[in-house]
């Protein structure tokens, strides 16, 4: 069975998915076996790595310590670049960054990425990422050199799911960028699940379980926090986001 459909039958099961970003330049590799096992103690249903740049050279070390520690829970790539492969992961998010016309975002970098990919035979999963302006510059928005969706446009962003879900991607990934002051609107969130019949991520400044749990109100299959793993360290907000996610719909 490929990890897409685990992933699936989990969210089915457990109403939602909780997936856990890794950063490999904010988090330290000697620190990984005990984040590991806080998000497993938390019941986390998949690990993502990746960032938007890339400072340390121990990437493929880095994605092989989460993967020893992870026992069955799926190790995702979540690349901002094409030197975010690794053999040591389970499968890869194919990105392509809709929400921006950039074509080194859109199809460049995946050309580059196919053949590798194609010879680690790693499963691929398609999906449409789009940046939604959240507060503040992010990340992914100056690194990609490219324009976030406003928030406040829903039709806007409806277009773009639908043409992702017109094009064949398997999931949409709503992105406030890592930090973000405030998180993905759920109007936005409902607009989207409304319209699509594909499963939406929503990540980017989800820091409570409440705000998790909205966002699975409004119809998202899958959250993703990053931050609040450093920033946390008795894992008791992992904990209760889980638990949020999971106890919905
Ligand atoms: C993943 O960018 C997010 O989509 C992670 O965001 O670090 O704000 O949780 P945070």
């Amino acid at each position: 069975m490929s990890h897409f459909v685990r992933l699936m039958k989990k969210k089915d099961l457990r109403g939602a998915g909780y997936w856990v970003l890794l950063d490999p330049d904010k988090l330290a590799l000697k620190k990984i076996k005990q984040y590991v096992i806080q998000a497993l103690e938390a019941e986390v249903d998949c690990f993502l790595i990746g960032g938007s740049l890339l400072h340390t050279t121990e990437f493929d070390t880095f994605v092989a310590e989460v993967k020893k520690h992870a026992d069955n829970t799926p190790v995702i790539l979540f690349p901002g670049a094409v030197n975010q492969i690794s053999p040591s992961a389970d499968a890869i998010l194919f990105l392509s960054l809709i929400s921006g016309r950039e074509a080194q975002h859109l199809i460049g970098s995946q050309v580059l990425a196919a053949p590798l990919i194609h010879r680690l035979k790693m499963e691929t999963i398609a999906t449409a990422y789009m940046l939604i302006n959240c507060g503040k510059p992010t990340s992914a928005q100056i690194i990609s050199g490219t324009i976030p969706l406003p928030c406040d446009k829903p039709e806007i962003v409806v277009a773009h799911a639908l043409a992702a879900q017109y094009l064949g991607f398997r999931l949409i990934y709503l992105e406030g960028g890592s930090g973000a002051d405030h998180s993905v609107p759920v109007n936005i969130i409902r607009a989207v699940t409304g319209a699509v019949s594909i499963p939406v991520i929503v990540g980017g400044g989800i820091r409570s379980a409440q705000d998790a749990a909205e966002k699975v109100r409004a119809g998202a299959s899958f959250i993703v926090t990053g931050n609040i793993l450093e920033n946390n360290s008795d894992g008791n907000l992992l904990k209760s986001i889980s638990n949020a996610v999971h106890s919905l719909r």
